[in-house]
């Protein structure tokens, strides 16, 4: 699939329409029902934000590693209450996002009560764009912070192989006057998401994301894809988030470490299989006071300080644009969805 239907005779279709059709691909590969609606949704809306790195892009990766058997599209996630504070679930080796869905309720319920709760999602993959993940937690008052591990292709600062993964980190909170304030970033340099894009189109990167495989600083994606590696962003800074990453999606809740696994007995497995955090907070506890006015305060601050463009706003014209003229796909990209769902 294309990243970006920009140069392309496109079609507009709606969110509707275009979470339809992929849910009838998912549904189509062996995913179970809900699967398929939990994973269209989340890819159509990364396709209406203009998340083309994990937009309809990743279709083939999700299905070439259920065809593979490294992920289990009929996974059912075990859900645990283990403490005031702190729901456990195992994927099963499924998807990450149902596993988020079935303790959603729990998980809300722990932190309006005690203030803060804790998610350890564990033996999960996570194939998506982190932010659909917490957003909806703000729209609903809460602040939330999450985190997932991926596959090892990152060097760490200093170090001289890679170890970690692509390691993203996201964060929502709620404003009074607005949509919430969302950011959610890979803590490598580039998400691999945009190497692979890159490297199709034929573009270069800017320098210091990645190195060859002697090492070399490069900018051609394709030395990084194959036998490369890429570096964290902010050096050292970003490579300590990454540690961080590491340590609280898969140390602290018994999933894989991203060096962990070992897909190469499953052709086409592409689905990194690790674990996620996501910790939530009931933000008005903090001072007694409006949170979401405090927030609309910095926000207000920043605009005046001359930021125009805060993390999400990008996404949300996206989004805008998206639902007022529908998203845009590539013809030739509807074409093979189209076929895809009808396999
Ligand atoms: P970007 O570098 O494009 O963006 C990172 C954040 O910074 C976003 O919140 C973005 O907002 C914001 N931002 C970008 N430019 C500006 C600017 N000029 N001023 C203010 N804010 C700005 O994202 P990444 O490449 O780091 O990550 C891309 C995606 O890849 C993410 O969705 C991530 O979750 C996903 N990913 C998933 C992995 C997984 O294992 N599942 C692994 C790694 C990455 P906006 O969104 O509005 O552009
Ligand atoms: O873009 O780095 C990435 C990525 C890894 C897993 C899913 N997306």
């Amino acid at each position: 699939m294309r990243a970006n239907p920009a140069d392309q005779s496109t079609r507009a279709v709606s969110l509707e329409q275009l979470t339809d059709l992929l849910r009838r691909i998912f549904l189509a590969h062996g995913t179970r029902a809900e699967v398929a609606e939990v994973l269209a949704e989340n890819c159509a809306s990364a396709q209406r934000d203009g998340s083309h790195s994990h937009g309809i892009f990743r279709i083939p990766g999700y299905l070439s590693s259920l065809a593979s058997g490294w992920v289990d599209g009929k996974a059912v996630p075990v859900v645990e209450d283990v403490g005031a504070a702190f729901v456990r679930v195992d994927a099963g080796g499924g998807f990450a996002q149902p596993a988020l869905a079935a303790a959603r309720a729990l998980l809300i319920d722990k932190a309006r009560s005690a203030g803060i709760a804790v998610l350890a999602i564990r033996n999960s993959h996570h194939f998506a764009a982190l932010w659909p993940d917490v957003e909806p937690f703000a729209e609903q008052g809460l602040v939330a912070l999450s985190m997932v591990n991926s596959m090892t292709c990152v060097v760490p600062h200093g170090a001289r192989q890679p170890l970690f993964g692509t390691n993203p980190i996201a964060f929502a909170a709620p404003r009074a006057g607005g949509e919430p304030v969302v950011f959610d970033l890979a803590t490598s340099a580039v998400a691999h998401g945009d190497v692979q894009i890159a490297a199709r189109e034929g573009r270069l990167l800017p320098a210091g994301m990645g190195v060859d495989r002697d090492g070399q600083p490069t900018e051609e994606p394709r030395a990084i894809l194959e036998g490369g590696a890429l570096l964290p962003f902010g050096g050292h800074k970003g490579s300590a988030l990454s540690m961080m990453v590491e340590l609280l999606a898969a140390g602290l809740t018994g999933g894989n470490f991203s060096f962990e696994f070992d897909w190469s007995k499953h052709p086409g497995a592409q689905t990194p299989w690790t674990g996620q955090l996501l910790i939530v907070i009931d933000p008005d506890k903090g001072s007694g006071q409006s949170f979401a006015q405090r927030s609309e305060e910095l926000v207000r601050q920043l605009h005046g300080a001359g930021q125009e463009r805060l993390p999400g706003d990008r996404r949300y014209s996206e989004r805008a644009r998206s639902m007022a003229h529908g998203i845009s796909i590539a013809q030739t990209d509807l074409e093979r969805l189209q076929a895809l769902a009808g396999h």
